[in-house]
């Protein structure tokens, strides 16, 4: 038992004895209640929330029925954004994605990192070697690509007229991310020349691996060991995971523990057979990365009801591959007419961006919209702009069971008359 939970355990021993004594008089009960006191240090030596705060990941560890085809074991659970305040997401409410099941148990002293293939001088670092080196913290979000995806693992609870942001959209979470440019470490292997592409590989059990174009590789991505302050939690890949901004989530190679540099793509099992979309021409579209300008309004959003007429903030989230949000747009009267919400500080690139908007509800139905626009000036499309790009109409769009890869479009809700809120799926 860790020294917390025997701690716990104690003070509601104490709780127990302090409620017997409390029988007699309330005078005699106090000092025997003070003699066993619980360590109250130990208790708050690591911070917890409030037991009445209830907000938790949802999603499907190991259900045979969610699996993709062929996987052994799959965990997936969405963050739930409907609950969250500002634009990072708590540690402990980040989505996961991972397809060797549990978090493998990695003791920092004994990690290695390596880079080795076409480089001058490979080198093995140690964790405590990298956190010697120039470091930066960034803002950045991770995104599974199949999040939001009408088909695919998330599908059924994404298309219910009863879906929160979470089911829609809770493959994505925004940290601060601290951690060495990878570009310092390839500079000081010495990347030679015919180099194009990296891998890099993972210490999880399903060995899952990346080819990512070097170019990436020497602009932003990052070996990062921290995470909004603290060392990066197990299940996001402790004690070290490949940022790459900005690209599909399946990039962002937790429990990072080798990079090769090498002359071409190595058809890895993630990035060949299972994450490539399927167009309707039967063909796959491989090694797509960057993520497209999203946004989702979290508040007021499915499963939520407005208790009465008046004055209500909307809130969400925007973020985009492309860069940092430069504009979000709202419509509440299903995309008819839209407004500037406000962008709130800080507005990082390819980060989340909190925005709101002043919103006044008539007690009539309505359709809430936002529409966000990135520093590119590319815009978050309508689903009838993403069907075009697919080659497929909406009604496909709509009944497809497997996964739109990048789905970006527009998410709207609709209050009903009695205040509640849902899923008007497209
Ligand atoms: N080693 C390893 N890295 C991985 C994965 C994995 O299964 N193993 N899953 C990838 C996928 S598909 C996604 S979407 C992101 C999810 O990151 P998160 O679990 O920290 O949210 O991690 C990526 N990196
Ligand atoms: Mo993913």
């Amino acid at each position: 038992m860790n020294p917390r939970e025997s701690n716990r355990r104690n003070f509601l021993k104490n709780g127990a004895a302090l409620a017997g004594l409390a029988m007699g008089t309330a005078a005699s009960a106090l000092p025997a209640a003070a003699e066993s006191a619980p360590d109250i240090d130990e208790l708050h030596k690591y911070g917890e929330r409030s037991h009445l705060v209830k907000s938790v990941r949802i999603g499907s560890i190991n259900n045979p029925e969610r699996r993709l085809k062929d996987e052994p074991v799959a965990f997936g659970l969405k963050s739930p954004l409907q609950d969250q305040a500002g634009m990072i997401t708590p540690s402990s409410l980040h989505f996961i994605v991972s397809h060797g099941y549990e978090p493998p148990d990695i003791d920092p002293q004994e990690h290695r990192f390596l880079i080795h293939g076409m480089v001058d001088r490979p080198l093995i670092f140690t964790v405590d070697e990298l956190k010697r080196l120039p470091s930066v913290s960034r803002f950045h979000f991770i995104e599974c690509h199949g999040n939001s995806s009408p088909g695919g693992p998330g599908g059924p609870e994404r298309k219910s007229v009863a879906a929160t942001p979470q089911d829609t959209h809770g493959f994505t979470s925004c940290s601060l991310w601290t951690g060495v440019p990878l570009s310092l470490l390839l500079k000081e292997a010495g990347v030679q020349k015919g180099a194009t592409w990296i891998t890099a590989e993972g210490s999880d059990a399903s060995k899952h691996s990346k080819s990512i174009p070097i170019g990436k590789a020497l602009d932003d991505a990052l070996v990062a060991y921290g995470m909004n302050g603290e060392p990066i939690r197990p299940e996001q890949g402790f004690p070290l995971r490949l940022v790459t901004p900005g690209w599909q989530g399946i990039n962002n190679v937790k429990w990072l523990h080798r990079i090769q540099v090498v002359d071409e793509p190595y058809m890895a099992m993630m990035e060949t057979s299972r994450y490539p979309s399927v167009k309707l021409d039967g063909k796959s579209r491989w090694f797509e990365f960057e993520l497209g300008p999203k946004s989702v309004i979290t508040r007021p959003s499915g499963g939520q009801r407005l208790p009465a007429q008046g004055y209500y903030e909307i809130s969400g989230l925007a973020w985009s591959g492309g860069g940092a949000i430069r504009r979000v747009e709202i419509s509440a009267d299903g995309g008819k007419t839209w407004k500037d919400a406000q962008l709130h500080d800080p507005i990082a690139k390819k980060a989340h961006t909190r925005f709101t908007a002043p919103w006044n509800w008539n007690g009539e139905e309505a359709v809430l919209q936002s529409r966000c626009t990135d520093d590119q000036g590319t815009v978050q499309p309508t689903v009838a702009e993403v069907a075009k790009l697919w080659g497929a109409d909406v009604d496909y769009l709509r009944k497809t069971s497997a996964i739109v890869g990048d789905f970006n479009a527009i998410q709207p809700w609709k209050v009903n008359r009695d205040g509640s809120v849902q899923n008007a799926i497209f």
